[in-house]
């Protein structure tokens, strides 16, 4: 089970190609943008680059919501650009990973635009259509958008099934030849030069073929369609085809974006032999601010749950399987805002939260921005928010007469836009981002966080992401070490040990703004920590140490 593999050892960068860099003064991110700055991914020492959906799109959902698989976004570029980038990246030892997006297609693809035009066309099977009994919807799912799942299509008087949003009609798995489809399209994209995917949203792709009404709370209208399209009994037979036909031939890196995967479950998703992917994102510790049935309702959390959030997943793991390991996306706030301080222990916080998971077992991710610990920002008017997802929440809440300011509040902790603000490369107007209006608002922080001030700043958070990534590459116990979880009760430090050939690590943080006594002294030697030097028995605050002793029984 220790098998040595690319995957394991890579560290991932992921680009959010619309906030990336722009390069043509439209105010959007596109790949030029991304080739120009492939010197600087490469000088922070990353591996592999997982470009978020650049496929020709109506961008309802900023391009998960894909027109043509084929063809790349005009705002982005051209296949010419693409392959360029792939290119490129390959000669800086960079591979590529995409975004595959299978669980639905946009409203505007051919297929859903023959699928909706008759009853008996072809394609009518390949989506989702039921008709509605009485003039209701077929049944009582919610969205993961807001509102209900089930669109009304005047021409065919039915319903199409949409588990985001109206413009992302689900494909239906059931029909063999969208099966066909997805995985020829997959080996296209594969003859082309990438290394793998990021799978989107596959934890949906399977729906409860009885159609059933689920519990709604209270006196709800919908109820979450989780519970009926969520990692469903018979998905792994999906996913078993797709392993066997398209990922075990070719040999490619495979990250899944399955939530609802338990716990329990989680070796038949990532065993090495018998599972199906490389690794998943769980989301647990990133969603524990809210509870799924309310989420618009502000849920708080301890620290002892963040730790455990990720820790089960760790054990769990420990000696089969792989995590991949994440402390931001493009669906959630900046990490230092959330897990760590925004105000005067930024740079502190931002490092302690990198050490402390960047060196669990798993292949790490770093989002865009995270390098130089970007922060949320709150809007001032929902105007400014771009996000469908924002502004469904905001549209229905507003509904339900909840005041403005209180919506707003939410979104500053929640919205997804937090992270999809523009790239912070300078002190430049607009950051060095475009050279004209940003499609989202920069965040004004920019003139004091930015690229080319944390390359100047030797002891900035940019450079503490070069130290670990060279650290992890440096040591294979942080990569295939036994994993040991140590003070897991304390509500303000966290920490493990990772074991391999007699070394013995230990990553140990203080998250707190406090200085916290440690009863037993650390193990080894500092190989590196966030602040200058050490006192024996006491973390200061937000400090991390990396420690190495050796001579340790595995
Ligand atoms: O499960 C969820 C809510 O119940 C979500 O966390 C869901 O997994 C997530 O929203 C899926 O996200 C991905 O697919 C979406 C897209 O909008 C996101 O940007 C993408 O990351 C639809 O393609």
């Amino acid at each position: 089970s220790r098998d040595r593999n690319w995957w394991k050892e890579s560290v991932v960068y992921q680009i959010y190609p619309r906030s990336f860099q722009d390069s043509d003064g439209d105010g959007v991110g596109d790949l030029r943008g991304i080739i120009n700055r492939l010197d600087y991914l490469s000088d922070l020492g990353i591996d592999v680059i997982w470009v978020c959906p650049v496929y020709d799109s109506p961008n309802d959902d900023n391009g998960y919501d894909i027109r043509d698989f084929y063809k790349i976004q005009a705002e982005y570029g051209t296949m010419e650009d693409m392959l360029e980038l792939i290119a490129k990246a390959g000669a800086c030892g960079i591979r590529i990973i995409m975004d595959l997006v299978a669980n639905h297609t946009s409203d505007e693809h051919a297929w859903f635009v023959e699928s909706r035009s008759s009853k008996d066309n072809p394609k009518r099977d390949w989506y989702i259509w039921k008709p509605g009994p009485g003039g209701e919807e077929p049944t009582n799912w919610e969205s993961n958008f807001g509102g209900s799942a089930w669109e009304y299509d005047e021409n065919t008087q039915e319903y199409y099934l949409h588990c985001f949003s109206r413009k992302q009609p689900d494909l239906n798995w059931e029909n063999p030849e969208v099966r066909r489809n997805i995985f020829s399209m997959m080996e296209w994209w594969i003859d082309k030069g990438i290394a793998g995917f990021r799978i989107d949203a596959i934890t949906f792709i399977k729906k409860d073929q009885r159609f059933p009404n689920l519990e709604a709370e209270g006196s709800r209208r919908y109820a979450p369609l989780a519970g009926a399209c969520l990692n469903q009994p018979g998905i792994l037979d999906f996913l078993h085809e797709m392993k066997r036909e398209v990922l075990t031939p070719r040999n490619v890196m495979t990250v899944a974006e399955a939530p609802g995967v338990p716990i329990e479950q989680i070796h038949e998703y990532v065993d090495e032999n018998s599972g199906v992917f490389n690794m998943i994102f769980q989301f647990d510790h990133v969603d524990l601010d809210i509870k799924p049935q309310a989420k618009g309702v502000y849920h708080r959390w301890e620290l002892t749950d963040f730790k455990h959030a990720l820790s089960k997943w760790q054990t769990e793991t420990a000696d089969r399987g792989w995590m991949a390991l994440f402390m931001e996306n493009h669906d959630h706030v900046r990490s230092v805002s959330k897990f760590g301080s925004d105000g005067l222990y930024r740079e502190e916080s931002a490092k302690m939260l990198a050490a402390y998971y960047f060196l669990m077992r798993g292949t790490p991710f770093i989002y865009q921005g995270q390098e130089i610990g970007m922060t949320n920002h709150h809007f001032p008017s929902i105007e400014e928010y771009r996000d469908i997802e924002s502004l469904n929440f905001h549209a229905y809440e507003t509904s339900l007469e909840r005041p403005e300011a209180d919506i707003l509040e939410h979104l500053a902790k929640r919205s997804r836009d937090q992270g999809r603000m523009p790239m912070q490369w300078s002190a430049e107007p607009m950051a060095g981002f475009t050279a004209g209006e940003p499609w989202l608002r920069v965040n004004p922080n920019y003139t004091s966080i930015n690229v080319e001030q944390s390359q100047r700043d030797g002891n900035s958070i940019l450079h503490f992401y070069r130290k670990l990534i060279r650290l992890r590459r440096e040591n294979k116990a942080l990569i295939y070490g036994g994993y040991r979880e140590i003070y897991k009760d304390s509500g303000e430090l966290g920490g493990y040990i990772r074991t391999l050939g007699g070394e013995q690590w230990t990553v140990l943080c203080n998250f707190t703004d406090r200085k916290v006594p440690i009863p037993e002294p650390l193990a080894g030697l500092i190989m590196l920590s966030n602040l200058n030097g050490h006192d024996a028995g006491m973390m200061k605050p937000y400090e991390a140490v990396i420690c190495k002793a050796e001579g340790k029984a595995d």
